[in-house]
């Protein structure tokens, strides 16, 4: 196992960047406009990390602005449509439209892969109650902290959310992965495979739980992936699990291809070379774990390091 990690790092490395700058370099596969509105511009964490029209998430209008906007994708999974929604972090003027679509899409799991203040800095609002048995109030909706579970590397923290029109209510199981730092990777990927596969049983739990009143997809409503700009931690999340599923589906990787799908619809994902890099060794640490490895056809592997020296 070593010694096939050693080679990847050595002789693809060089490779794959290659490759990533290749797929960054490509222009987004549309339109920003609704992004651009007069009253949405302030609704965009970043200026520069705008939301493609084609694929957005509309939400019912929570302000007297009446916008549908939220800074929000759809992205199809493996052979799933709308299999996550890629968001921004939500800040205290999108909090309503947050939770508001949470409830609209009928999110079962939220997934925040970053802290709310990383190095000093603000990365995203605090949009949840943080103390158990507190609740908190979101234009039309209500959220209370029913209790969290500390695991080594991230929070599991069931939110009550609470519809305060009809008086309805669903659990979320919020996930906070904790040892995510912007424009990086995950410290190791065991620990992010770990995580990855908590949030799918939990995902698969709560939408059995659901029974017949779920008509959709058998892997139930879109999960809510978000990091700080929605595009780089969020971007290799979403990457990881359509890899993961695809190769236990077929026995094949095809990260290239998965990225510039997920970039189709949510524009940017996946910013730094490091991180698509990461995919790659992260997958060829689930490929060796489940013994698959001698059949694997790392397709953009084997590209790359045949250019390489
Ligand atoms: N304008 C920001 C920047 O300074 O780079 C946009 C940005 C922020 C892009 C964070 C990506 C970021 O990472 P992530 O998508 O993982 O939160
Ligand atoms: N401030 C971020 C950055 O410069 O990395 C924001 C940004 C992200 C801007 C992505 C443009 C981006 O496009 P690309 O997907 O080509 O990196």
């Amino acid at each position: 196992v070593e010694q096939l990690e050693t080679y990847t790092r050595r002789k693809t490395r060089r490779g794959l960047c290659k490759d990533y700058m290749t797929i960054k370099a490509e222009r987004p596969a549309g339109t920003f406009n609704n992004a651009r509105l007069k009253n949405n511009i302030a609704k965009n964490r970043y200026s520069d990390v705008l939301c493609l029209d084609h694929s957005r998430v509309r939400v019912t209008p929570v302000d007297e602005n009446n916008t549908d906007y939220i800074n929000a994708n759809f992205v199809d999974g493996y052979k799933q449509k709308n299999a996550y929604i890629s968001t921004q972090g939500p800040n205290p003027k999108t909090f309503a439209e947050f939770w508001t679509m949470v409830w609209e899409q009928r999110v079962l799991v939220v997934v925040m892969t970053t802290k709310t203040i990383e190095r000093g800095r603000l990365k995203c609002g605090q949009y949840w109650p943080l103390e158990e048995e507190t609740a908190e109030e979101y234009g039309d909706y209500i959220v209370i902290n029913s209790g969290s579970r500390r695991e080594e590397n991230y929070t599991l923290t069931t939110l009550i959310l609470q519809n305060l029109k009809t008086g309805e209510s669903h659990d979320i199981s919020h996930f906070q992965y904790l040892v995510w730092p912007d424009y990086g990777v995950p410290h190791t990927a065991s620990a992010f495979l770990e995580f990855l596969f908590a949030v799918r049983k939990q995902q698969a739990e709560r939408t059995l739980e659901l029974g017949s009143s779920w008509q959709g997809h058998p892997l139930g409503p879109p999960m809510v992936i978000h990091c700080s700009a929605g595009i780089g931690r969020t971007g290799t999340f979403c990457t990881m699990d359509i890899s993961i599923r695809r190769l236990a589906d077929t026995g094949l990787t095809d990260i290239p291809t998965t990225v510039r799908k997920i970039r189709s619809q949510r524009a940017h994902s996946i910013q730094m070379p490091d991180q698509y890099v990461f995919c790659h060794l992260a997958l060829l640490e689930h490929a060796q774990s489940i013994g698959l490895v001698p059949e694997l056809n790392l397709t953009g592997f084997e590209d790359s390091s045949s250019e390489d020296d």
